[in-house]
């Protein structure tokens, strides 16, 4: 029998099998020679041990399509990642980041900013024009008002999506809508702050039907840029690429150099002045790590 590992909690493996049961498993002792780790996504061979218990262990690793290691997660085909539009106020550095680092593994991601309840049409279009030409997919929604979350429904059909963002933005909340029956536990901002606790926490499968998973992650509240040089950061701004060409200099990092392309595209508006500045900001703090690396 062959499943998904929905969940991996202290050597023990959580798959979820096509007649939608739960086996509880081990890994069979192969992997560890072969420094195979199940990760949580991953397509696995099951030996059923008791059908009655729902106990296996696992016997075969099936081919991964993808790998990421940020979260540690096998066969995934997207991100969503979702910020609130307030309440938290949307920490748009933070997003870069986390776009950056999707980019960078390869993974497409879905830029999805919950509550608009809470914010005007206006604001919403100043969201969506800081982001303009950079060729994310954004979408708006609002998890406790029920609006716009059949359109996000029909972006993960047949998907696995890895769901993430900061805490207290609506990811359980939304969970909870996108699968009937399946309750995660969602919590007052206010309450969670005070507490300094996040309600997920940790990673696990939700299954929503037939082939459509989704990765409920923990809520992050920083993302480091790691194994990033300053000077290849200009390739994770998406909107920066189709004026490249025309800077001066060949290696141009689109700051101070003469006749700067990105820079012009910037005044002329094709380029939004948000991102120009996180770019800047992100630029100087990878230069800084790199003072301190050798
Ligand atoms: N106004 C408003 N509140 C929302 C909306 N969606 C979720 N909330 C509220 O935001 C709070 C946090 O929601 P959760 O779903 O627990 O947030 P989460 O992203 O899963 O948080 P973590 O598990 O800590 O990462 C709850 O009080 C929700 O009721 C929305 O569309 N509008
Ligand atoms: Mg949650
Ligand atoms: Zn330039």
């Amino acid at each position: 029998m062959t499943g998904k590992i929905i969940k991996g909690i202290a050597g023990f493996y959580y798959v979820h099998t096509a007649g939608a049961d739960v086996y509880e498993c081990k890994a069979k002792g192969i992997f560890r020679n072969q420094k195979i780790k199940p990760l949580v996504g991953d397509d696995v061979e099951l030996e059923i041990l008791d059908a009655e218990k729902k106990l296996a262990s696992i016997v075969d690793i099936l081919p991964r399509k993808s790998e990421l290691i940020r979260p540690a997660v096998a066969n995934a085909d997207q991100a969503l990642v979702v910020f609130a539009a307030k309440d938290p106020e949307t920490n748009f550095s933070l997003l870069d980041r986390f776009l950056i680092l999707m980019t960078k593994q390869k993974l497409p991601v879905i830029i999805c900013f919950n509550k608009t309840d809470l914010i005007s049409e206006e604001e919403c279009k100043k969201i969506e024009n800081g982001y303009r030409n950079s060729g994310y997919e954004i979408r708006f929604l609002s998890a406790k008002g029920k609006k716009g979350t059949e359109k996000i429904a029909k972006l993960l059909e047949h998907k696995t999506t890895v769901l993430a963002g900061p805490s207290g933005v609506g990811k359980s909340t939304l969970v909870n809508l996108l699968q009937a029956g399946v309750t995660m536990e969602t919590g007052e901002v206010s309450e969670k702050i005070r507490r300094g606790k996040h309600t997920t926490r940790h990673s696990e499968f939700i299954w929503i039907n037939d082939d459509t998973y989704i990765l409920d992650t923990p809520g992050f509240s920083s993302l480091e840029l790691e194994d990033m040089e300053a000077d290849e950061l200009k390739y994770y701004f998406p909107e920066f690429h189709p004026h490249e060409g025309n800077c001066r200099f060949r290696g141009c990092i689109h700051q101070n150099e003469p006749d700067c392309a990105v820079k012009q595209a910037g005044k002329a508006g094709l380029v939004s002045k948000q991102r120009y500045l996180s770019y800047l900001q992100l630029y100087k703090e990878l230069k800084e790590k790199e003072k301190y690396r050798y």
